[in-house]
């Protein structure tokens, strides 16, 4: 870390954050049992699943037999688009929000007023964690709208009583301007969207040491120890990662505080998690797993053992530190192959299916995840033509169009020469490729990236 860390901030909710663990695992075992009650109410997909498994009852289920208990995912909520797995009556929907980008298929969140209230309550511990308090102002660079980026950093802010400057990603010159001029404390925005800032401060010739911030909540997709080091020294901050899903509530699942060692406090009391291997079996403590949670206590979309895809390892509270909820590791990656690209959820299925519909592109296509540089992901795309000559740049133009259509995040599009696109040995096309630090793109693919 670049900068000291201060004392630890105070507890935004003592009882808790602070509680003893078995305390709050008595709450955890009451609030599961209300939560299958509620999905049995519901009468929904995730009924019908636990009185597969013979649960007819919250009162026969208990945290030390959870993992015999079904599991959702991404999937059923696509089946069940577009109110996904609600679980009351529509009336008592008071806003929706989703995963960002895929046009094909979001997933679509319905939150009632309690939701919205939890939501407010995690991220504003997840807020005071980073040292934000009443006299704080917040500068929210975060995308408002139906990511749920933006609205989740303002309800938590609100809760706490800050001064929330709702700005949305974008406008960087807006965004140095209320930098210099309100001198916010914190500051909430995709890691790579701080990269950017803190460059073009930097080329406006502020130092950093002339604003006034003092940490960065940064999260929604993936980022390194080398881009956090890059980070705090270009803005003078402390960079904390804020991880979450918009299945579960969107940010404020896991934060990183001040004193969390590096790892990220999960809100356990509203988001119990599991981490299990590909066989389903729970992992221990310190061993990557797929993060599975069972939102304790929401009412519009509660769900049973969400399989969110995303890897990490879990452990017990940081030593020493007055939070007594259980971390998780930074993301080490995903189970399937969603990628997230400068905040947005991108299938590969997506680009595909652009790609299939333009019958001058060769099924021998390869989608790269670019991270060599981590702070500038990109998202690139080699393409084949079905038959030569072809004209590359009307080709390569509607399709960078089209991708930026459908995903919602701009795709650099090559149109290479057949037998380009590196084969397996039978021939196939490997079409997808995730290129990361000190890694390189392979021969054929070399010059063009
Ligand atoms: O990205 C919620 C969020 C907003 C989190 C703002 C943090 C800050 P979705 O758009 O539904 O929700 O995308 C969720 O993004 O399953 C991860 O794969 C990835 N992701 C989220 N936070 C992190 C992080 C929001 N801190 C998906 N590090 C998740 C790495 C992240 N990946």
């Amino acid at each position: 870390m670049s900068i000291d860390a201060p004392s630890p901030p105070p507890l935004v909710d003592p009882d808790a954050e602070g509680c003893p663990p078995e305390q709050r695992r008595e709450l955890q075992e009451r609030r599961l049992r209300e939560l299958v009650d509620r999905l049995l109410a519901a009468n929904g997909v995730q009924a019908e699943r636990l009185r597969a498994a013979g649960v007819t009852a919250g009162a026969g289920v208990s945290l030390d037999e959870l993992a015999k208990l079904p599991t959702v995912a991404k999937a059923d909520l696509w089946e069940h688009y577009p109110w996904g797995l609600i679980a009351v009556p529509r009336e008592d929907v008071v806003c929706l929000h989703g995963s960002s980008g895929t046009s094909g298929r979001p997933s679509l969140v319905p939150y009632t007023a309690v939701d919205v209230s939890i939501w407010a309550e995690v991220m504003a511990r997840a807020l005071g964690g980073a040292g934000a308090n009443r006299s704080s102002v917040i500068q929210v660079a975060y995308g408002y709208g139906l990511f749920t980026g933006g609205q989740g950093m303002h309800h938590g802010g609100m809760r706490l009583g800050a001064t929330v400057l709702p700005l949305s990603a974008g406008m960087t010159d807006r965004q140095l301007r209320m930098l210099a001029d309100l001198r916010p404390d914190i500051l909430c925005c995709t890691p790579s969207y701080a990269i950017y800032l803190g460059e073009a401060l930097r080329a406006a010739g502020t130092h950093p040491d002339e604003l006034s911030l003092r940490a960065g909540v940064f999260g929604a997709e993936p980022w390194t120890e080398g881009m956090r080091t890059q980070i705090e020294a270009l803005l003078g901050l402390r960079a904390l990662d804020i991880y979450g899903l918009s299945e579960i509530v969107g940010p404020g699942v896991a934060c990183e505080s001040l004193d969390s060692a590096g790892m990220l406090n999960v809100a356990e009391d509203h988001f119990y998690v599991e981490a299990i291997d590909s066989d389903g079996n729970p992992v221990p403590d310190g061993t990557p797993g797929e993060l599975v949670f069972s939102t304790l206590t929401k009412t519009g979309m509660p769900l049973l053992r969400y399989r969110s895809g995303d890897i990490a390892t879990l452990a017990g509270p940081a030593p020493g530190s007055p939070r007594t909820l259980r971390r998780m590791s930074k993301l080490l990656g995903r189970r399937d192959d969603m990628l997230v690209v400068r905040g947005v959820n991108v299938f590969p299925t997506e680009i595909e299916a652009v790609l299939l519909a333009d019958e001058r592109v060769s099924p021998h296509y390869l989608i790269v995840e670019d991270r060599r540089e981590p702070a500038r992901a990109e998202l690139r795309v080699a393409v084949e033509p079905m038959s030569t000559p072809f004209d590359a740049e009307p080709l390569r133009a509607e399709l960078t169009g089209a991708l930026r259509e459908r995903l919602g995040v701009g795709c650099q599009v090559w149109v290479v020469e057949p037998g380009t696109v590196p084969r397996t040995e039978v021939g196939k096309a490997r079409r997808l490729l995730r290129v990361g630090e000190g890694e390189q793109v392979p021969e054929p693919l070399r010059g063009l990236f």
